[in-house]
């Protein structure tokens, strides 16, 4: 029996030859933006992987197959799939064996990425403790994925929406490495600080790769959460965007939305409340973490020779 995994041709060329590669989520493009900037957004982020000089490799699931590393038409089409299961480690083989189309979260392109042999991951944000998580116990999987899968992870940290000092104790308790990029505090995704010190700081993309390689080293388990800070232009300082968050939380109560649905649901309500800006944010900080992965990826790749 073997794993159901296609390499695109060209991915599996560079990681037998140890070159760069850098893993990117399929969620962000089902449930995370909406059509058709969604698939502009996927493919602005491989081009900006492929000019860092490293290879981008899309996760999905598709066929029967995990596919590491989509053909055009094959985002296209993702990209236009309302229906696509969001998979986190709890689905992703139901997913492969009921043969429908399931995109993976932080968690599932995590396990994905692993068994491709891919060591760095850039995605926006990683899902985290959300609010009230004493009551509903809404913690994301990401957080346990980070504890158990070795895989370098960049995000412009979690979502304001979640509870981000919880969010912080959790990775804290599963042991999961929290490096803030270039500053000391952890960001909050549209927001540069959560006004929160992140644990770790590292100011180069070598000293992470460095890191990532010495937790192999000392066969440690699990990840490295890089916390990337939105660039400066792009902004939406936390006094802005925080009244726009507890509007889009006080209406997830108030519906019902609850699981899988709640981050969605409020990254719906939170592009329609800011009329767009909040999906402008998440763009650029997505391709800046593309770009701080693909410098990794490469000091990885360098580190390794
Ligand atoms: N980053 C984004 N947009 C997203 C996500 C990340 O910019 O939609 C997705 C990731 O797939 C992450 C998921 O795993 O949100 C978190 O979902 P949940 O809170 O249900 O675990």
């Amino acid at each position: 029996m073997t794993l159901p995994l296609t390499i695109h041709p060209e991915i599996a060329e560079a990681l037998a030859a140890g070159q760069p590669v850098v893993a990117l989520e399929s969620t962000i493009i089902t449930h995370g933006m909406p059509w058709p900037q969604n698939v502009e957004t996927a493919r602005m982020v491989e081009a900006d992987i492929r000019a860092a000089g490293a290879l981008p490799a899309t996760i999905a699931v598709m066929g029967g197959q995990i596919r590491v590393g989509l053909e055009p038409d094959m985002l296209d089409r993702l990209g236009q799939t309302p229906g696509a299961r969001k998979l986190s480690r709890a689905d992703l083989a139901d997913c492969l064996v009921s043969g429908e189309t399931g995109a993976t979260t932080v968690a599932a392109t995590m396990i994905c990425a692993q068994a491709a042999g891919i060591d760095v991951f850039a995605t926006g944000g990683i899902g985290g403790v959300h609010r009230g998580a004493e009551q509903s116990f809404d913690i994301s999987a990401d957080l346990r994925e980070l504890a158990q899968t070795a895989v370098t992870v960049v995000a412009a940290g979690a979502k304001a929406i979640l509870d981000l000092p919880k969010t912080l104790e959790v990775l804290e308790t599963l042991g999961v490495p929290v490096i803030a990029y270039g500053q000391d505090d952890f960001p909050a995704f549209w927001a540069r600080s959560s006004g929160l010190a992140a644990p770790l700081r590292a100011d180069d993309a070598g000293r992470i790769a460095a890191t990532h390689l010495m937790r192999a080293r000392l066969g440690l388990p699990g990840g490295q959460l890089v916390a990337n800070p939105i660039p400066p232009d792009a902004e939406i300082p936390l006094a802005e965007i925080g009244p726009v968050i507890e509007t889009a939380l006080a209406e997830a109560g108030a519906q019902g939305i609850a699981a899988k649905a709640v981050t969605p649901f409020l990254l719906r309500r939170i592009f329609e409340l800011t009329e767009g800006r909040s999906l402008a944010a998440n763009i650029a900080l997505v391709r800046n973490n593309a770009r701080l992965g693909a410098a990794i990826a490469t000091r990885i790749a360098e580190q390794r020779r």
